[in-house]
This record gives C-alpha cells, sequence and structure tokens, in this order.
C-alpha cells in the first residue's frame, strides 16, 4: 500500500479538500498538521514553500487544485471527456476567485482600505458572483458541476468554512441555503464523516 500523507496547517481549508477526498475514497492517509511556529523549519522542503503538499510514496505534489484534479481523475470523479473536465474546471475556478477576492480583503491590514474595498466587493461583485454560484449549484443538484459528485465537491466543502471568514459573511448560510446544503452533503458522505468525526474540530 502506498504511504500517503497530507501536509498542512492545523486547519481544514485547502488541506481539507484533499483529506475529504482521499477520504472518500477509502484511502489510508497520514494527516500532518504542521504548527504554526514549525513552520519556518519545514517551508523549504515543499515545492512551493507553501501547503497543502501530497506526498505519495515519498513524490511531492502541491498546488491544491493540481493536486483535487490529480486525486479526481485517479479515482472517477473527474469529466468523462474534455468538455466535462471544462465545466468542472471553470466552475472551480469562479469559486476560487470568489474567495481569493475576498481574502485579499479580509487580510488588508489598512482599516480604512479594508472596510473601503470590503463596501466595493459587497455592492459590485458579491451580488452577481454569489447568486450566480448558487445558480450554479441549484442546476447541478447540488454539486459545483455535472449535476453529479465530482472533485470540485471536495473544495467547495472543504473550503467552505473558510469562505465565509475570508468574505466576512459569517451569515452565508442563511443568505445561500444551498452552499451549507452542498457542503454538508460532503460531509454526510459516510467515509468523510467516519473521517470527521476523528479530526481535531477547527474553526474553518
Ligand atoms: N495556490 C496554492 C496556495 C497555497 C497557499 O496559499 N498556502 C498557504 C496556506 S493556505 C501557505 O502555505 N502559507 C504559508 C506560506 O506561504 O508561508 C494552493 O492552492 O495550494
Amino acid at each position: 500500500m502506498p504511504r500517503t500523507i497530507v501536509y498542512y496547517f492545523p486547519e481544514r481549508a485547502l488541506g481539507e479538500c484533499i483529506r475529504l477526498l482521499l477520504a472518500y475514497r477509502g484511502e489510508e492517509f497520514i494527516d500532518r498538521r504542521i504548527p504554526h511556529e514549525d513552520w519556518p523549519e519545514i517551508k523549504h522542503k515543499m515545492p512551493f514553500g507553501e501547503m497543502p503538499v501530497l506526498e505519495i510514496d515519498g513524490k511531492k505534489y502541491a498546488q491544491s487544485l493540481a493536486i483535487l484534479r490529480y486525486l479526481g481523475r485517479k479515482h472517477g470523479l473527474s469529466g468523462q471527456d474534455l468538455e466535462e473536465d471544462f465545466e468542472i474546471d471553470q466552475n472551480v475556478y469562479f469559486y476560487t476567485d470568489v474567495w481569493t477576492r475576498g481574502g485579499y480583503v479580509y487580510h488588508e491590514a489598512n482599516e480604512e482600505a479594508k472596510a473601503a474595498n470590503m463596501a466595493e466587493l459587497v455592492k459590485n461583485y458579491y451580488p452577481f458572483a454569489l447568486k450566480k454560484l448558487d445558480e450554479i449549484i441549484k442546476k447541478n443538484n447540488g454539486h459545483l458541476a455535472l449535476g453529479k459528485l465530482t472533485w470540485a465537491d471536495f473544495l467547495f466543502a472543504g473550503m467552505y468554512d473558510c469562505v465565509k471568514v475570508k468574505l466576512q459573511m459569517p451569515d452565508l448560510d442563511k443568505k445561500y441555503p444551498s452552499f451549507k446544503k452542498l457542503a454538508d452533503s460532503v460531509y454526510a458522505l459516510p467515509r468523510c464523516k467516519a473521517y470527521a468525526d476523528k479530526a481535531p474540530k477547527t474553526d474553518y
């Protein structure tokens, strides 16, 4: 059996997407959660100085979306053809755009700029983007793409609580129940539930 390790911080977020997908497939893995204080010593050992990193039999794989796409293809959770793979990628990059924009504002150190940039997103970006995401999920039977479970759903679920923080929208569940429903549906998959029940509890 291959020796599989998932390296990430002691949070869910990008690391969780990979942990959930491996759990769903019943693949045993070592869940290596690196404390933030130990990170400076380990950073240089990672391909791009970031995590998550997946290691299989000593080979390190970096970049969360590339890892998820790779695992998706390996485990039958990707499209049947180029067109279907495109739809997954398109919706994944759209979801990623949403939280990346929110993240830039969330991490802004200047409080005045942060408030102004947040107001701009709330006025000119989130109404369109979140409605679109809601429409995508509804059109896809509660999934992010292809109307069925794909690797994209593991990204959605693993990141969802972190997305709420980055968007500074603790009430996102109420505004868009389809988002929480999708995240919950992944966590309700029996092997994902078994993994999550045992995993350390973290805010996101
Ligand atoms: N594009 C990368 C982003 C990875 C990333 O930003 N990782 C952060 C944690 S979420 C990190 O490793 N930060 C520590 C650092 O950059 O030193 C991916 O999707 O894997």
